[in-house]
């Protein structure tokens, strides 16, 4: 039941931790089972935040925090989204919330999180003060009745569909990318407006390999005449349909998505909210070597900018 035990059964000689570190940088998505205890919980939230004060809140926090350091990542927020708190519940909305309700409840195609924020080591091109987005995506599952899947869609199965032109469509800056919907408000609040990437290129080659960033629901290109960069997205669409594979999490379960080598979404949820519904937990992690003293909310020692 710990963090260890899911170590040590990787098969890997996991005696060193950089060993670790390095098997679970090649995971598109690490799937820790029975990690902690859900214990006693109230009936399911319905708003990202506060994250109820219960036990089993607790041990999904600390084991999600315990986990991330494990593979040399800080467990991070942003304070643009859900006024920078560090855990959010993802949970189904009640009728009233607009936008927020109907995502609440739908599924969702392949994204990386934190779309318009630069990849690590990156800066963004207008201001340097926006940190990068998350290494990874944790996610901790509370409860889960229906098994409705968080959907994982390697990056290798990806190019592998991807045609020698796509691949070089997808790495010039012919894209824009808009803001994600629960960013949206707090960079208004904090930097004035949303931030959109302009010129942005979707395929970074990345020490022989690659890291992505894509979301289906808010990129476009550049410009409507660009057939080839049209076709490109597409492909990258339509081979996120192929790859994705379910990763259905139990009550008790954890999930390191890796936001650079993977697109993640989820099915359904439905619209049944509150009593014993869905209820995950999530927060983010980054590798803070290189986050420049400008990149954190003034005084924060884990809310990013913005
Ligand atoms: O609900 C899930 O399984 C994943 C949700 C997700 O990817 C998100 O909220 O960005
Ligand atoms: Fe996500």
């Amino acid at each position: 039941m710990s963090t260890w035990r899911a170590l040590a059964i990787w098969g890997v000689s996991c005696s060193q931790r950089s060993n670790v570190q390095a098997f679970a940088w090649a995971q598109p998505c690490l799937k820790l089972e029975a990690i902690f205890e859900p214990g006693d919980l109230p009936d399911t939230p319905i708003d990202f935040c506060p994250v109820p004060e219960a036990e089993g809140t607790v041990l999904a926090r600390v084991t999600a925090i315990a986990c991330l350091a494990a593979i040399n990542s800080a467990t991070v927020s942003y304070g643009s989204e859900n006024e920078g708190d560090l855990f959010v519940n993802l949970v189904v909305f009640p009728p009233g919330r607009g936008k927020f309700t109907i995502k609440s409840a739908d599924k969702m195609s392949g994204h990386t999180d934190g779309v318009t924020f630069p990849l690590r080591r990156c800066r963004d091109p207008l201001n340097d003060r926006i940190a990068p987005s998350p290494d990874f995506v944790c996610l901790s599952a509370l409860r889960n009745p229906k098994q409705v899947p968080t959907t994982v869609m390697p990056l290798d199965h990806l190019m592998a569909r991807l045609s020698h032109e796509h691949i070089e469509e997808l790495q010039k800056p012919q894209y824009i990318i808009g803001s994600q919907l629960t960013f949206r408000d707090g960079m208004v609040d904090i930097l004035g407006d949303e931030l959109d990437v302009d010129d942005a290129q979707l395929l970074f080659p990345m020490n022989g390999s690659w890291w992505i960033r894509f979301s289906h629901s808010t990129t476009q290109i550049a410009d409507i005449g660009q057939t080839s960069a049209q076709e490109a997205m597409d492909a990258l669409k339509h081979a996120c349909a192929d790859c994705a594979i379910a990763v259905p999490l139990q009550p008790g379960d954890i999930a390191l998505v890796n936001n650079r080598i993977a697109l993640h979404g989820r099915s359904e949820p439905g619209s049944a909210y509150g009593e014993q519904t869905r209820w995950l937990l999530r927060t983010y992690g980054l590798d803070i070597t290189d986050v420049d003293p400008s990149q954190w909310h003034n005084g924060s020692a884990f809310m990013l900018y913005p």
